[in-house]
């Protein structure tokens, strides 16, 4: 077993009877399918796909549920995300860094995911992903590009390079202790 899906394993444990569920979206080619091999999946990742629109679930550990889609579609398509939304215990974001053409209408996504009513109090995890291309925007400048110093609810930004892994299993860990924090919160209100 490798380090690092070890080391995922410990963060999401205490989850193993009632698994963290966690949405991961992003525009197409953010790098979200290339964030999940990093995982090192000993399992296919199954592709479910309905009109125009593909969701992969995957479970890399007990604890551990992530739904993946790109998003960026049309209204129709949008309307079906929420289905997916629903019960989630955390939102991870993946955006490329690079990709400076198509920043502003990430963010705009973004903002719509977060108006989910079912997303209203739950972590968001960003990985500003690419960050070894040499056209990629540092952490500093997506935080603002992205306005997340305005957003209500926990976040984290975890600068990464998905396709060699680096960044992938920090995110992961912060995210995990967010989730569990705010689960924590959450029963015992
Ligand atoms: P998606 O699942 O969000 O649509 P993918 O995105 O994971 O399929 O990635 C889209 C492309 O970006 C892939 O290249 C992938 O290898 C590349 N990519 C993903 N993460 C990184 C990264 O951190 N750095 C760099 N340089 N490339 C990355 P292809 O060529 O297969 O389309
Ligand atoms: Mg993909």
């Amino acid at each position: 077993m490798g380090y690092y899906i070890s080391r995922i394993i410990n963060a999401f444990h205490t989850f193993k009877d009632n698994p963290a569920l966690v949405v991961m979206v992003g525009l197409d080619g953010a790098g979200k399918t290339t964030t999940l091999y990093q995982l090192k999946l000993n399992q296919t990742v199954s592709t479910i796909p309905t009109l125009g629109f593909n969701v992969e679930k995957v479970s890399p550990c007990k604890g551990l549920s992530l739904t993946v889609w790109d998003v960026g579609g049309q209204e129709i398509i949008r309307r079906l995300w929420r289905h997916y939304y629903h019960d989630a215990d955390g939102i991870i974001f993946v955006i490329d860094s690079s990709d400076l053409a198509r920043i502003e209408i990430a963010r705009e996504e973004l903002v719509g995911v977060l108006e989910a009513p079912d997303l209203e109090h739950v972590p968001l995890l960003v990985f500003a992903n690419k960050q070894d291309l040499p056209s990629a925007e540092p952490v500093p400048k997506m935080i603002q590009v992205l306005d997340l110093n305005r957003l209500n609810r926990k976040w984290h930004i975890q600068g990464s390079c998905a396709s060699n892994g680096n960044g992938v299993f920090e995110g992961f860990q912060v995210f995990a202790q967010m989730v569990k924090q705010e689960k924590k919160r959450r029963w015992q209100a």
